[in-house]
Protein backbone atom coordinates (compact mmCIF):
# COMPACT_ATOMS: atom_id res chain seq x y z
CA UNK A 1 0.00 0.00 0.00
CA UNK A 2 2.24 3.42 -1.15
CA UNK A 3 -0.16 6.16 -0.12
CA UNK A 4 -0.18 6.63 3.46
CA UNK A 5 -3.34 8.14 5.21
CA UNK A 6 -2.61 10.96 7.53
CA UNK A 7 -4.56 11.10 11.09
CA UNK A 8 -6.55 13.90 9.77
CA UNK A 9 -9.80 12.17 9.22
CA UNK A 10 -9.36 9.19 11.44
CA UNK A 11 -12.71 7.56 11.25
CA UNK A 12 -11.46 6.73 7.59
CA UNK A 13 -8.09 5.79 8.84
CA UNK A 14 -9.67 3.03 11.41
CA UNK A 15 -12.00 2.20 8.74
CA UNK A 16 -9.28 1.71 5.78
CA UNK A 17 -7.26 -0.09 8.74
CA UNK A 18 -10.05 -2.81 9.94
CA UNK A 19 -10.60 -3.28 5.74
CA UNK A 20 -6.53 -3.96 6.03
CA UNK A 21 -6.49 -6.38 8.55
CA UNK A 22 -10.17 -8.29 7.72
CA UNK A 23 -8.28 -9.17 4.96
CA UNK A 24 -5.18 -10.39 6.32
CA UNK A 25 -3.88 -13.99 6.11
CA UNK A 26 -0.93 -13.18 8.15
CA UNK A 27 -1.39 -10.54 10.70
CA UNK A 28 1.55 -9.52 12.87
CA UNK A 29 1.11 -7.56 16.17
CA UNK A 30 4.25 -5.88 17.44
CA UNK A 31 4.16 -4.07 20.75
CA UNK A 32 6.32 -2.02 23.77
CA UNK A 33 5.95 -0.62 26.71
CA UNK A 34 2.78 1.47 25.34
CA UNK A 35 0.57 -1.09 24.89
CA UNK A 36 0.07 -1.75 28.76
CA UNK A 37 0.31 1.89 30.15
CA UNK A 38 -3.66 1.23 30.46
CA UNK A 39 -2.89 -1.60 32.82
CA UNK A 40 -0.94 0.88 35.18
CA UNK A 41 2.16 0.28 34.14
CA UNK A 42 4.46 3.11 33.33
CA UNK A 43 6.46 3.41 30.05
CA UNK A 44 10.26 3.07 29.91
CA UNK A 45 9.68 6.77 28.42
CA UNK A 46 8.06 8.08 30.96
CA UNK A 47 9.47 8.56 34.59
CA UNK A 48 8.49 6.33 37.03
CA UNK A 49 6.28 7.74 40.02
CA UNK A 50 7.83 7.49 43.40
CA UNK A 51 10.78 5.96 44.56
CA UNK A 52 11.78 4.89 41.14
CA UNK A 53 11.22 8.16 39.53
CA UNK A 54 14.67 9.50 39.67
CA UNK A 55 16.48 6.36 37.86
CA UNK A 56 16.48 5.92 34.28
CA UNK A 57 15.43 2.59 32.99
CA UNK A 58 18.56 2.45 30.91
CA UNK A 59 21.12 2.77 33.43
CA UNK A 60 19.23 0.20 35.37
CA UNK A 61 18.48 -2.48 33.07
CA UNK A 62 22.76 -3.38 32.39
CA UNK A 63 24.73 -6.54 33.46
CA UNK A 64 26.85 -3.38 34.98
CA UNK A 65 24.47 -2.13 36.58
CA UNK A 66 23.37 -5.71 38.31
CA UNK A 67 26.95 -6.43 39.06
CA UNK A 68 27.83 -3.11 40.80
CA UNK A 69 24.52 -2.96 42.88
CA UNK A 70 22.67 -6.53 42.48
CA UNK A 71 20.59 -5.88 45.76
CA UNK A 72 19.63 -2.66 43.92
CA UNK A 73 18.88 -3.63 40.42
CA UNK A 74 17.01 -6.75 42.24
CA UNK A 75 14.16 -4.33 43.91
CA UNK A 76 13.69 -2.62 40.44
CA UNK A 77 12.57 -5.51 39.49
CA UNK A 78 10.71 -6.63 42.13
CA UNK A 79 8.62 -3.61 41.96
CA UNK A 80 7.98 -4.10 38.90
CA UNK A 81 7.17 -7.73 39.07
CA UNK A 82 4.79 -6.71 41.79
CA UNK A 83 2.98 -3.14 39.73
CA UNK A 84 2.53 -6.30 36.67
CA UNK A 85 1.60 -9.00 39.09
CA UNK A 86 -1.51 -6.56 40.33
CA UNK A 87 -2.28 -5.38 36.87
CA UNK A 88 -4.68 -6.35 34.52
CA UNK A 89 -4.95 -7.10 30.74
CA UNK A 90 -6.24 -3.85 29.33
CA UNK A 91 -9.14 -3.57 26.23
CA UNK A 92 -5.82 -3.21 24.09
CA UNK A 93 -4.25 -6.43 25.40
CA UNK A 94 -7.96 -8.17 25.00
CA UNK A 95 -8.45 -6.96 21.39
CA UNK A 96 -5.33 -7.91 20.63
CA UNK A 97 -6.33 -11.71 22.05
CA UNK A 98 -9.44 -11.46 19.68
CA UNK A 99 -8.30 -10.63 16.78
CA UNK A 100 -6.24 -14.10 17.26
CA UNK A 101 -9.90 -15.87 17.43
CA UNK A 102 -11.12 -13.49 14.37
CA UNK A 103 -8.30 -14.02 11.67
CA UNK A 104 -5.42 -17.10 10.53
CA UNK A 105 -2.60 -17.19 12.20
CA UNK A 106 -2.29 -14.26 14.17
CA UNK A 107 1.21 -13.65 16.35
CA UNK A 108 2.27 -11.22 18.62
CA UNK A 109 6.11 -10.45 19.22
CA UNK A 110 6.17 -7.88 21.88
CA UNK A 111 9.28 -6.08 23.72
CA UNK A 112 7.57 -6.27 26.78
CA UNK A 113 8.01 -8.62 29.92
CA UNK A 114 5.23 -8.09 31.71
CA UNK A 115 3.22 -11.52 30.35
CA UNK A 116 -0.01 -9.35 30.04
CA UNK A 117 -0.82 -10.54 26.46
CA UNK A 118 -0.71 -14.30 27.91
CA UNK A 119 -2.83 -13.31 30.67
CA UNK A 120 -5.46 -11.67 28.03
CA UNK A 121 -5.47 -14.66 26.16
CA UNK A 122 -3.03 -14.55 23.21
CA UNK A 123 -1.93 -18.08 22.37
CA UNK A 124 1.52 -16.79 19.77
CA UNK A 125 3.65 -14.35 22.05
CA UNK A 126 7.15 -14.02 20.85
CA UNK A 127 8.75 -11.98 23.64
CA UNK A 128 11.83 -10.60 21.92
CA UNK A 129 13.19 -9.07 25.60
CA UNK A 130 12.56 -12.10 27.83
CA UNK A 131 9.82 -12.27 30.98
CA UNK A 132 9.84 -10.87 34.41
CA UNK A 133 8.01 -13.76 35.27
CA UNK A 134 11.02 -16.20 35.09
CA UNK A 135 14.83 -16.26 36.37
CA UNK A 136 18.01 -17.98 35.96
CA UNK A 137 21.33 -17.86 37.69
CA UNK A 138 23.62 -15.63 36.83
CA UNK A 139 26.05 -17.27 34.77
CA UNK A 140 22.19 -19.00 32.88
CA UNK A 141 23.47 -22.71 34.45
CA UNK A 142 20.03 -23.06 36.19
CA UNK A 143 17.06 -21.49 34.45
CA UNK A 144 13.35 -21.50 34.66
CA UNK A 145 12.82 -20.61 38.57
CA UNK A 146 9.84 -18.92 38.80
CA UNK A 147 8.60 -15.98 41.64
CA UNK A 148 7.51 -18.84 44.34
CA UNK A 149 10.54 -21.11 43.79
CA UNK A 150 12.23 -18.20 45.59
CA UNK A 151 9.84 -15.82 47.32
CA UNK A 152 10.49 -17.07 50.44
CA UNK A 153 14.67 -16.17 50.26
CA UNK A 154 15.28 -13.21 52.49
CA UNK A 155 18.77 -11.78 51.23
CA UNK A 156 18.35 -9.85 47.87
CA UNK A 157 19.10 -11.01 45.16
CA UNK A 158 18.01 -14.94 46.09
CA UNK A 159 20.16 -17.43 45.07
CA UNK A 160 19.95 -20.36 42.47
CA UNK A 161 18.04 -23.27 44.26
CA UNK A 162 20.75 -25.19 42.59
CA UNK A 163 24.11 -23.78 42.67
CA UNK A 164 23.69 -20.88 45.37
CA UNK A 165 24.45 -17.71 42.72
CA UNK A 166 22.45 -14.77 42.84
CA UNK A 167 19.65 -14.87 40.80
CA UNK A 168 18.82 -12.74 37.54
CA UNK A 169 15.89 -12.18 35.75
CA UNK A 170 15.29 -14.10 32.35
CA UNK A 171 15.31 -10.44 30.73
CA UNK A 172 17.60 -8.97 28.19
CA UNK A 173 19.44 -6.16 29.51
CA UNK A 174 20.96 -3.48 27.57
CA UNK A 175 24.12 -4.84 25.71
CA UNK A 176 23.05 -8.30 26.06
CA UNK A 177 21.79 -10.39 22.62
CA UNK A 178 18.50 -11.19 22.50
CA UNK A 179 17.43 -15.18 22.68
CA UNK A 180 18.69 -16.43 19.25
CA UNK A 181 15.42 -18.51 18.85
CA UNK A 182 12.83 -15.64 19.71
CA UNK A 183 15.04 -12.93 17.69
CA UNK A 184 15.15 -15.53 14.36
CA UNK A 185 10.93 -16.30 14.38
CA UNK A 186 10.53 -12.63 15.19
CA UNK A 187 12.18 -11.75 11.68
CA UNK A 188 10.99 -14.59 9.67
CA UNK A 189 7.17 -13.49 10.69
CA UNK A 190 8.31 -10.37 9.94
CA UNK A 191 8.89 -10.89 6.57
CA UNK A 192 6.39 -13.06 5.98
CA UNK A 193 3.06 -10.99 7.50
CA UNK A 194 0.72 -9.53 5.21
CA UNK A 195 -0.15 -6.99 7.68
CA UNK A 196 1.98 -5.51 10.67
CA UNK A 197 0.07 -3.51 13.63
CA UNK A 198 2.41 -2.07 15.57
CA UNK A 199 1.12 -0.54 19.18
CA UNK A 200 3.04 1.31 21.61
CA UNK A 201 6.64 1.41 20.51
CA UNK A 202 8.78 4.36 20.60
CA UNK A 203 10.88 1.70 17.94
CA UNK A 204 14.18 3.40 19.16
CA UNK A 205 15.51 0.21 20.80
CA UNK A 206 16.86 -2.17 18.29
CA UNK A 207 17.25 -4.89 17.14
CA UNK A 208 13.58 -4.95 17.98
CA UNK A 209 12.63 -1.77 16.70
CA UNK A 210 13.94 -3.44 12.91
CA UNK A 211 10.73 -5.88 13.11
CA UNK A 212 8.11 -3.14 11.69
CA UNK A 213 10.59 -2.03 9.08
CA UNK A 214 11.38 -5.93 8.23
CA UNK A 215 7.93 -6.24 7.33
CA UNK A 216 7.74 -3.11 5.24
CA UNK A 217 10.55 -3.85 3.28
CA UNK A 218 8.82 -7.20 2.53
CA UNK A 219 5.99 -5.48 1.45
CA UNK A 220 3.60 -5.36 4.46
CA UNK A 221 1.14 -3.02 5.07
CA UNK A 222 1.97 -1.36 8.60
CA UNK A 223 -0.12 0.09 11.12
CA UNK A 224 1.09 2.39 13.88
CA UNK A 225 -1.23 2.62 16.96
CA UNK A 226 0.24 5.45 18.86
CA UNK A 227 -1.35 8.46 20.81
CA UNK A 228 2.11 10.35 19.83
CA UNK A 229 3.11 10.90 15.99
CA UNK A 230 6.64 9.59 16.14
CA UNK A 231 9.47 7.84 14.20
CA UNK A 232 7.79 5.01 14.16
CA UNK A 233 4.28 6.66 12.47
CA UNK A 234 6.61 7.88 9.89
CA UNK A 235 7.24 4.76 8.40
CA UNK A 236 3.87 3.04 8.44
CA UNK A 237 0.98 3.14 6.12
CA UNK A 238 -1.84 3.73 8.19
CA UNK A 239 -1.59 5.88 11.51
CA UNK A 240 -3.98 5.57 13.95
CA UNK A 241 -3.78 8.40 16.65
CA UNK A 242 -4.69 7.19 20.85
CA UNK A 243 -4.19 4.92 23.20
CA UNK A 244 -4.32 0.86 22.56
CA UNK A 245 -7.18 0.30 25.05
CA UNK A 246 -9.25 2.94 23.16
CA UNK A 247 -8.39 2.35 19.27
CA UNK A 248 -8.03 -1.53 19.45
CA UNK A 249 -11.48 -2.48 20.71
CA UNK A 250 -12.54 0.35 17.95
CA UNK A 251 -10.38 -1.33 15.06
CA UNK A 252 -11.80 -4.66 15.86
CA UNK A 253 -15.35 -4.01 16.21
CA UNK A 254 -14.61 -2.30 12.85
CA UNK A 255 -13.13 -5.73 11.60
CA UNK A 256 -15.74 -8.14 12.94
CA UNK A 257 -18.40 -5.97 10.82
CA UNK A 258 -16.04 -6.40 7.62
CA UNK A 259 -15.87 -10.01 8.72
CA UNK A 260 -19.58 -9.74 9.18
CA UNK A 261 -19.09 -12.19 12.55
C1 LIG B 1 22.11 -5.51 21.74
C2 LIG B 1 13.99 -5.69 28.83
C3 LIG B 1 24.18 -6.45 21.06
C4 LIG B 1 14.53 -5.25 30.17
C5 LIG B 1 14.71 -3.98 27.23
C6 LIG B 1 25.71 0.26 23.42
C7 LIG B 1 26.05 -1.02 23.84
C8 LIG B 1 25.32 -2.14 23.47
C9 LIG B 1 24.20 -1.97 22.70
C10 LIG B 1 23.85 -0.70 22.32
C11 LIG B 1 24.59 0.43 22.64
N1 LIG B 1 23.99 1.53 22.10
C12 LIG B 1 22.88 1.14 21.43
C13 LIG B 1 22.79 -0.20 21.56
C14 LIG B 1 21.77 -1.03 21.07
C15 LIG B 1 20.73 -1.10 22.19
C16 LIG B 1 19.71 -0.01 21.90
O1 LIG B 1 18.94 -0.15 20.98
N2 LIG B 1 19.78 1.09 22.67
C17 LIG B 1 18.87 2.19 22.43
C18 LIG B 1 18.56 2.88 23.76
C19 LIG B 1 19.51 3.14 21.43
N3 LIG B 1 20.14 -2.40 22.15
C20 LIG B 1 20.60 -3.36 22.97
O2 LIG B 1 21.42 -3.21 23.84
C21 LIG B 1 20.03 -4.73 22.69
N4 LIG B 1 21.10 -5.67 22.61
O3 LIG B 1 22.15 -4.67 20.88
O4 LIG B 1 23.10 -6.39 21.98
C22 LIG B 1 24.64 -7.83 21.18
C23 LIG B 1 24.34 -8.72 20.16
C24 LIG B 1 24.76 -10.01 20.28
C25 LIG B 1 25.47 -10.43 21.42
C26 LIG B 1 25.74 -9.53 22.46
C27 LIG B 1 25.32 -8.21 22.34
C28 LIG B 1 19.13 -5.18 23.84
C29 LIG B 1 17.99 -4.23 23.99
C30 LIG B 1 16.97 -4.81 24.98
C31 LIG B 1 16.97 -4.02 26.28
N5 LIG B 1 15.90 -4.51 27.16
N6 LIG B 1 13.73 -4.50 28.00
C32 LIG B 1 13.48 -4.60 31.01
O5 LIG B 1 12.35 -4.34 30.55
O6 LIG B 1 13.80 -4.35 32.20
S1 LIG B 1 14.38 -2.64 26.29
C33 LIG B 1 12.99 -1.88 26.85
O7 LIG B 1 13.04 -0.56 26.35
C34 LIG B 1 11.71 -2.45 26.31
O8 LIG B 1 11.73 -3.83 26.19
C35 LIG B 1 11.54 -1.76 24.98
O9 LIG B 1 12.20 -2.44 23.97
C36 LIG B 1 12.26 -0.46 25.21
C37 LIG B 1 11.26 0.62 25.49
O10 LIG B 1 10.70 0.89 24.26
P1 LIG B 1 9.12 0.90 24.11
O11 LIG B 1 8.55 -0.41 24.45
O12 LIG B 1 8.86 1.46 22.77
O13 LIG B 1 8.61 1.88 25.22
P2 LIG B 1 8.83 3.42 25.26
O14 LIG B 1 8.61 3.85 26.65
O15 LIG B 1 10.11 3.75 24.56
O16 LIG B 1 7.67 4.02 24.32
C38 LIG B 1 6.33 3.85 24.70
C39 LIG B 1 5.50 4.22 23.49
O17 LIG B 1 4.14 4.01 23.82
C40 LIG B 1 5.63 5.68 23.09
O18 LIG B 1 5.73 5.79 21.68
C41 LIG B 1 4.31 6.30 23.57
O19 LIG B 1 3.88 7.37 22.75
C42 LIG B 1 3.39 5.14 23.44
N7 LIG B 1 2.21 5.15 24.34
C43 LIG B 1 2.05 5.81 25.51
N8 LIG B 1 0.82 5.55 26.02
C44 LIG B 1 0.22 4.68 25.15
C45 LIG B 1 1.10 4.44 24.08
N9 LIG B 1 0.79 3.63 23.05
C46 LIG B 1 -0.44 3.05 23.07
N10 LIG B 1 -1.34 3.24 24.06
C47 LIG B 1 -1.05 4.04 25.11
N11 LIG B 1 -1.96 4.22 26.10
Amino acid sequence: MSDRLEDSRPDDALLTAARVVARSARLAVFTGAGVSKESGIATFRESETGLWARYDPLQLATPEAYREDPAFVWSWYEHRFGVAAAAEPNAGHRAIAELEKLLPGVVVITQNIDGLHQRAGSSRVIELHGTMHSFRCIDGRHRGFAWDDIAGQEEKPPRCPECGDYLRPEVVWFGEGLPPDALNAAQQLSARCDVMLVVGTSGVVYPAAAVPLIAREAGATVIDVNPEWDALAQNCDLFLRGPGGEVLPQLVAAVREHLDV
